[in-house]
């Protein structure tokens, strides 16, 4: 593989950006080396400046659940901009996206939209503390719900694979009331609940820990958040910026039938153009400005071009059979990577709920963040530039998800175990 004007690119780009990136996962520390600029992409592939192609399975971390430049996609930013790209007033197509949400989340009676999970997350906290008059929050270790100064604790996602799991600057104030728990351990909620239930606003989590690698949630763990939380009036937040619409079109909620009180939404939502989401229970929502006094705002909430893309996504996913389709695809896929290591004698423990899946390279079963960080980074980055160096394109890092299109194809699932058959080897050898 060839790459350079990546390389070239790379150099002027850490010139200018922090880092060379805008994001800090996409710079490739978690697996070493330096990463490939994307020129375009088209269903199930992304090309590389230098015209090397790929199997995407990063998809822009979730959102291209139908695969890059869909036509309709393509069409409804298209029609959308022919009318201008933004008003900052009220338009048509943020109250048809409500209508839709609302309608494949019943748990969600109002909604208000904004511009990426991180801002869903952070009014969701500011929205539960101002309703339930309480400071303190609770969230799972491993868990991330973007860099909001009260959640970026023990986060996962980039903070754990920088190795950062608390970033600085971040006044000792504003975590003083996050209280930080074990993904899938009830015992610990219980025992968090009986010493400060009362001051406890919401439990943030998210229902499949998506920024740790996957891990599912343990059988009845979801159902006894719901339980403690209604015991304790605290509010409960489930975090479906990366499960909603793609575990199932109603999210983890749907799949499991657990119902939050309040939820947040990104990626898929907007069809890879910016939008987040939060809503819930109207007698919640109706404490946000301007009904209530709660205060949030953006001047790109609800962007007519991010709108008109979202819509049209949803129309798509909600027509039926993509999440079916998804389902057997992934199990395959699953199924070939587990033989693949398997056949290579190498010790993996693989998760995976609906399309999106996870490889952890460690002889542990993966059921929290510290049994997550038992797995061996070194193997997965011989792993990943094998994968990569064979047209596979995978998350630079251990602690995250890989995910499916309806753009991928029998042929590139066939394609990448047989890239993964020689990717094991060499991490035997
Ligand atoms: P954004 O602010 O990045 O739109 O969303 C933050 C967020 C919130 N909640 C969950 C469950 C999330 O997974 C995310 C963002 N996910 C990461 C990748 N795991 C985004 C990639 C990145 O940070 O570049």
């Amino acid at each position: 593989m060839k790459t350079p004007k990546s390389r070239k690119l790379w150099r002027i780009a850490k010139e200018y950006i922090p880092g060379g990136v805008n994001s800090p996962v996409r710079a490739f520390k978690g697996v070493g080396g330096d990463p490939v600029f994307i020129k375009m992409g088209r269903g199930s592939h992304i090309y590389d400046v230098d015209g090397n192609r790929y199997i995407d399975y990063v998809l822009s971390w979730g959102p291209l659940i139908l695969g890059h430049a869909h036509p309709a996609i393509l069409k409804a930013i298209k029609d959308a901009s022919r009318l201008g790209t933004s008003f900052g007033a009220p338009t048509e197509g943020e109250v048809e996206l409500a209508k839709m949400i609302t309608g494949i989340y019943p748990s969600m009676e109002k909604v208000r939209l904004v511009n990426s999970g991180t801002e869903a997350a952070m009014s969701a906290i500011r929205l539960a503390r101002g309703f339930a008059n309480r400071n303190k929050i609770i969230k799972f270790e491993g868990c991330y719900h973007g860099h909001v100064d009260s959640l970026l604790v023990q986060a996962g996602s980039g903070a754990t694979t920088l190795g950062v799991p608390d970033s600085s600057g971040i006044p000792i104030d504003s975590v003083k009331d996050t209280i930080t728990l074990p993904f899938n351990d009830l015992d610990s909620v219980h025992a968090a609940c009986k010493t400060h239930g009362r001051d406890i606003a919401c439990l943030i989590v998210e229902p499949v820990a998506g920024n740790m690698g996957v891990i599912p949630p343990k059988q009845g763990f979801l159902e006894g958040l719901r339980e403690i939380t209604a015991r304790y009036n605290i509010v409960l937040i489930f975090d479906e910026v990366m499960t909603g619409f793609r575990v199932a079109l109603g999210g983890a909620q749907e799949l499991y039938g657990v119902k939050p009180d309040m939820t947040t939404l990104g990626k898929i939502v907007g069809g890879g153009l910016p939008v987040g989401a939060f809503g819930g229970r109207r007698d919640i929502m109706e404490k946000l400005a301007p009904t209530g006094t709660v205060y949030q705002a953006g001047t790109l909430s609800g962007n007519p071009l991010a709108v008109a893309c979202g819509i049209a996504t949803l129309k798509i996913l909600s027509k039926g059979n993509v999440h079916k389709r998804l389902e057997k695809m992934s199990r395959d896929l699953s199924r070939g990577l587990k033989e693949a290591a398997d056949k290579s004698g190498v010790k993996v423990f693989q998760t995976r709920v609906g399309s999106m899946l996870c490889l952890f390279f460690t002889e542990k079963k993966v059921v929290d963040y510290k049994t997550a960080l038992s797995s061996d980074r070194t193997k997965y980055a011989v792993y990943f530039h094998n994968m990569l160096k064979r047209g596979v394109y995978l998350a630079p890092s251990q602690f995250e998800a890989a995910f499916l299109s309806t753009a991928h194809s029998e042929d590139d699932i066939n394609k990448t175990i047989r890239a993964a058959q020689e990717a094991m080897r060499k991490i035997k050898a």
